[in-house]
């Protein structure tokens, strides 16, 4: 009796075997078609997606922006990490505004009709036990990643209509009756399906331009994500003991784990910078040491289940008091962000809080002796030697990205601040540890104090104020966390 699989990559199926991939052995097609019988039937969607309401809403408006015209907006697909393994998927920003969907590889379709825009959310078929994909198919087969939403679940659960993702391309040619235009630069694959259109860049734009007022659902899941951020803070500090002993590691990891636990993870790389290291704007490597006396700039935010994150930084001292060299540049850095955020308020320019933040830092620094110059000559366009120590620009948009709004005309998103904007105010001075232009004992201290503002009617709301600024006050607290007692990781 011949049992040697003879199928391959080119010919993947036979009487007796089926080809399931490279290094892999052949399956007997009498164990798939078993396999097919004999499950009980799925449970039923039976409830809405929380923003359905919302996505549907945005999706109308985004519609009537751009009447008589198609709009492709894909979801983006996995990206690989190693070889065959993935990253976590994440979808792209501006398709979850418009869906609220988590899944890999869907397009959302808005297409004019006489009746009013179209709505079609494109799916991957479900390959569950109906199909051999089930267990032959790594990528999409629920054996292994799970219950997917095929069309008619993701239908009833998003609110949306939908069909299968195998469709699309016969679909977009039945519209190439109408302009297209595509979300570019998230799904190779949509890409190339429509040719390019000179206002392709306009969806994304419109979109970003939408983004930038936060309504009422938006800003209670920013609320959220701050509070379990709050929530992770605390948690570092009750767990500083440890990374005393381990290092920047430890600060990273514990903050993860409340992210993880409480939301949909961390909105960006968390930065666990102490000492030398907060000088560096981005350090994310945190493999470094953490030591008594030194200060550390934790700048971390949980992205909620909605994925709208928070973005805060705090610096304290690891051992729990202010140096007073540490002390005098902590308190120019607050006293920056206070006139930061003193500055926003609908009507006011967004660089309004950049502007008042540096010249307190500017004057700060020429009062310290660091800057030789009159702040009046710093503040010169065409000088600017304080950037040496200011580094970076003091405010971004904040939401579902944590640079939020990215693709808004320059015009627009430099423009004046309206209601239900959200906003960063984070204010830092970095003396590089070998900058010679220092006095040695502020070489190697970087804080930055961030926090994340709404916006309101009248004038603005401070989203983080759940987390002490002042640095009397980070002391009291520090010792507060750890008079109800440290953390043991056990590291
Ligand atoms: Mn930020």
């Amino acid at each position: 009796m011949d049992t040697k699989p003879d199928v391959s990559a080119e010919h993947p199926i036979s009487e007796k075997w089926v080809w399931v991939g490279p290094h892999r052995p052949a399956m007997p097609r009498a164990f798939l078609e078993a396999l097919r019988a004999n499950w009980a039937p799925g449970e039923p969607v039976a409830e809405e997606h929380v923003a359905a309401a919302h996505t549907r809403a945005r999706r109308d408006a985004l519609a009537d922006a751009f009447s008589s015209r198609t709009l492709v907006i894909p979801a983006g697909s996995l990206k690989v990490r190693a070889n065959d393994t993935d990253f976590r998927f994440r979808p792209e920003t501006d398709y979850f505004y418009l869906t609220g969907a988590d899944e890999p590889d869907c397009v959302l379709v808005i297409s004019p009709s006489a009746a009013g825009a179209r709505h079609t959310l494109y799916v991957p078929a479900r390959r569950d036990q109906r199909s051999h994909e089930f267990i032959t198919d790594s990528r999409y087969g629920e054996l292994w990643v799970g219950a997917r939403r095929g069309p008619e679940e993701a239908a009833i659960y998003y609110g949306i209509d939908a069909a299968p993702l195998e469709q699309l391309d016969k679909d977009l040619v039945e519209l190439a009756g109408t302009e297209i235009l595509v979300r570019r630069g998230v799904d190779e694959r949509v890409d190339a399906l429509v040719s390019g259109h000179a206002e392709d860049a306009r969806v994304a734009e419109v979109l970003s331009e939408m983004r930038l007022v936060k309504d009422a659902f938006e800003i209670a899941q920013l609320e959220d994500a701050i509070a379990h951020t709050v929530q992770g803070f605390q948690d570092v500090v009750r767990g500083l003991r440890s990374a005393r002993q381990r290092g920047e590691r430890v600060i990273e990891g514990v903050f993860n784990l409340r992210a993880r636990v409480e939301g949909n993870d961390v909105g960006y790389g968390t930065i666990a910078a102490a000492g030398p290291h907060a000088t560096t704007l981005h350090w994310m490597t945190n493999d470094g040491p953490v030591n008594d006396g030194d200060l550390l700039l934790l700048d971390a935010g949980v992205e909620g289940h909605q994925l709208y994150t928070a973005d805060v930084t705090r610096t304290m001292p690891v051992n729990g008091t202010f140096s007073p060299a540490q002390r005098r540049i902590y308190d120019l850095v607050l006293a920056a962000q206070e006139a930061g955020i003193g500055a926003v308020r609908p009507g006011a320019a967004f660089r309004a809080a950049h502007e008042a933040a540096i010249r307190v830092l500017v004057e700060g620094l020429h009062e310290l002796g660091i800057l030789a110059e009159s702040p009046e000559e710093s503040l010169q366009p065409e000088r600017q030697l304080h950037r040496r120590y200011t580094l970076h620009g003091v405010s971004h948009m904040l939401g579902l990205d944590v640079h939020d709004c990215a693709n808004a005309r320059d015009e627009i998103y430099n423009g004046e601040l309206a209601e239900g904007y959200v906003l960063t105010v984070e204010p830092g001075l970095y003396f590089q540890p070998h900058d010679l232009t220092v006095p040695e004992e502020y070489r190697g201290i970087g804080v930055r104090i961030e926090d994340d503002i709404l916006v309101t009617a009248q004038g603005s709301r401070n989203l983080s104020a759940g987390l002490p600024r002042r640095a009397e006050d980070v002391e009291a607290w520090m010792a507060g966390l750890w008079a109800a007692g440290e953390t043991n990781l056990g590291l």
